[in-house]
């Protein structure tokens, strides 16, 4: 991605943050956040690092945190509740193995919660893939790929919800389409 950037935040101007951080107390200290990105673990990092990446290209001011369903309970759980007040519009959640955390935030707010399945050692990311797909009729988590195309995937969405009520982003995002058909047309093999 190589987009001309410009920042995409609440106030217009105001300089697009990226945040990253693991303390309980980090997330009053960005409100200017659109985008929550969410992991279970900093080893959900190396992949997760795609979708802040991406939203970095965007210029959407977003943070980044570890917080677990069943490591901190209570933490995910405050985190979801409170997130639509602090002016988030979108999470992103992932989570490895068995753990629910994207269904578990989803369960605390009705902002969209798009879940990212981490390939896991055990099964290759397709316990985490049913663990976050499989939601029951009722609390919806929009489940992406496995790993880093999902990470990638996870924030073009938030880039497009976002884009429903945000023109400069739309505009964005069709740049971004064009680059990308330019670059399949101008392939050339060996
Ligand atoms: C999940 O367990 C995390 O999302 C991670 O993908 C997986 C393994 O976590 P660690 O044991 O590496 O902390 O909760």
């Amino acid at each position: 991605m190589n987009l001309k950037k410009s920042a995409v935040n609440k106030k217009a101007g105001a300089k697009v943050k990226r945040s990253i951080s693991n303390t309980p107390s980090s997330f009053i200290l960005h409100p200017s956040s659109l985008v929550a990105v969410v992991m279970g673990s900093k080893s959900d990092w190396d992949t997760m690092r795609s979708a802040s990446d991406a939203l970095e290209e965007f210029g959407v001011a977003h943070e980044s945190h570890v917080m677990s369903a069943h490591r901190t309970p209570k933490l995910a759980s405050d985190f979801a509740a409170n997130a639509e007040s602090r002016g988030i519009e979108v999470i992103i959640a992932a989570a490895g193995g068995a753990a629910h955390l994207a269904g578990v935030l989803a369960a605390h707010t009705t902002l969209p919660v798009l879940g990212v399945p981490m390939k896991s050692e055990a099964l290759n990311g397709l316990d985490s893939l049913l663990s976050t797909v499989q939601m029951p009729a009722g609390i919806p988590v929009g489940t992406l790929a496995i790993g880093k195309a999902g990470a990638t995937n996870a924030a073009l969405f938030a880039v497009a919800i976002l884009a429903n009520s945000r023109p400069e982003l739309r505009k964005k995002l069709r740049q971004f389409r064009r680059q990308q058909e330019a670059k399949v047309r101008a392939a050339k093999l060996d």
